[in-house]
């Protein structure tokens, strides 16, 4: 038997808990694409001009990184109203950050270069950064397209140096797979973590504990809380408020009679660093669907009727629940079994994303006109599939469908034939 005792199993870990979150996401995106641009500085932002087109129409043929520097639009140049979605880091030395209008932005730094979103190859790198953490630590928590929240607390190495050693690894995972820098945060909570990932912004790493509350979390502006708004804020700065340790300073009465009872409560836990939310793991849904097995056998000609009703019901259902859910898709898909139980399906990829049911309706009655109907019928589905967030898809100038309203679809999906039934 071993001299040394086996290690205090009745203490439970210390809780570890990362936030992660992409540097300068979107316009990291496009460096990936225009390396050239690097130290740059550049904003993403503005209508959605077409840039590539610009540049592919003036240096055909020419890669992308190939791409002369002075080719691409600058800040100066820009017409048009918007804002900006967000910044590089070089063009942030001038002051220019999201959510500023173009206009400002143009007068800060016109010699900034400008491109627009491509959300597309935002949403795969979001995914690809995601799974990349997943296969070192499981417990993520997802909190939408450039940041997560991960569980340390279990990981082999998770407490080691605070966290320290495991935020590298996964810093170095997510630079080898998608070429993208981000920083993390490390505390005994969500909370701190979340503030604690915009202290070595970019590509940093802090690490936060329970001691380090009164030097590090104190000092910070009372609105880097995720929770305290700009109403709240200001309502605090009336009361002579301004930072987290101002909050920590107020007994919990005076705060619940300020804020009454559950935001005063809350605001003197966070202000004490105190919060126990679990990281809540859930996995993203590929596609939803919604089927039926017919009573009897019915026939697409002779039954027209009722299959059409029942049609339209399974479309209008896949929409509610997308819409429910929080979700829009882009390909939609039915499925058909015969009688002979032999099952056939077909799909349509839009070009917009929607949850819309007739939407819904009108592409699944195209791909029907793609599959064999002389067999009576025993099953029939609708599905969508590539979906998104309804949060996190492309802004409606760019296409997409609000739930609930009617997208504008493409040309080859709205061409009107007859249908079916
Ligand atoms: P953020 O993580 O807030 O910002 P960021 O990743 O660009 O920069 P940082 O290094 O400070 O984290 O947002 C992620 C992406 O979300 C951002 O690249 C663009 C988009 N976004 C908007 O579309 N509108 C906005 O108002 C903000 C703040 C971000
Ligand atoms: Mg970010
Ligand atoms: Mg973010």
């Amino acid at each position: 038997m071993p001299a040394v005792p086996p290690p205090d199993s009745s203490k439970p870990p210390l809780r570890r808990i990362a936030h992660l979150d992409m540097d300068a996401f979107f316009a990291s995106v496009e460096l990936l694409r225009y390396p050239q641009l690097m130290g740059l500085p550049m904003v993403i932002g503005g209508g959605r001009r077409k840039v590539d087109e610009i540049l592919s129409r003036d240096h055909a043929g020419l890669p992308s990184h190939e791409v002369p520097v002075a080719a691409f639009p600058l800040l100066r140049d820009y017409v048009g109203r918007g804002v900006i979605t967000t910044a590089t880091y070089a063009a942030r030395q001038f002051g220019v950050g999201s959510a500023m209008g173009m206009m400002k932005a143009a007068r800060l730094c016109p010699q900034a270069i400008v491109l627009p979103v491509d959300f597309d190859e935002v949403r795969r790198l979001s995914r690809l950064f995601k799974s990349t953490i997943r296969e070192i630590a499981p417990v993520v928590e997802d909190r939408g397209v450039d940041e997560v929240y991960i569980d340390f607390t279990d990981v082999p190495g998770g407490q080691r140096e605070g966290g320290r050693v495991l935020a590298r690894l996964i810093q170095k995972s997510i630079l080898q797979a998608t070429g993208l820098t981000c920083s993390i945060g490390v505390a005994p909570n969500k909370l701190i973590a979340k503030l604690a990932s915009e202290f070595n912004k970019p590509n940093g790493i802090s690490i936060v504990h329970e001691n380090d509350l009164e030097s590090k979390i104190w000092p910070l502006a009372a609105r880097k809380v995720n929770g305290i708004g700009p109403k709240a804020d200001e309502k605090l700065k009336g009361l002579g408020i301004h930072t987290v340790g101002d909050i920590a300073a107020r007994e919990r009465d005076w705060l619940i009679a300020h804020f009454g009872k559950s935001s005063g409560a809350w605001m003197h836990e966070i202000s004490w660093g105190r919060d126990n939310r679990p990281v809540v793991t859930e996995s993203e849904p590929v596609s939803m669907s919604r089927e039926t097995t017919f009573e009897r056998d019915l026939h697409a000609v002779r039954d027209r009727a009722e299959l059409g009703a029942i049609f339209t019901h399974l479309c209008e259902k896949v929409g509610e629940d997308l819409q429910r859910k929080g979700y829009v898709g882009k390909t939609i898909g039915i499925k058909l079994r015969y009688d002979d139980f032999k099952t056939a399906t077909r799909d349509h990829t839009m070009s917009v994303f929607t949850a819309d049911g007739r939407t819904i309706r009108q592409i699944a009655g195209q791909c029907l006109k793609r599959v064999p109907l002389e067999r009576p019928l025993r099953l029939l589905g609708v599905r969508v599939g590539t979906l998104v967030r309804a949060d996190e898809a492309p802004a409606p100038t760019s296409g997409v469908a609000a739930p609930g309203k009617r997208p504008r679809v493409d040309a080859e999906a709205t061409a009107i034939t007859p249908s079916l039934f």
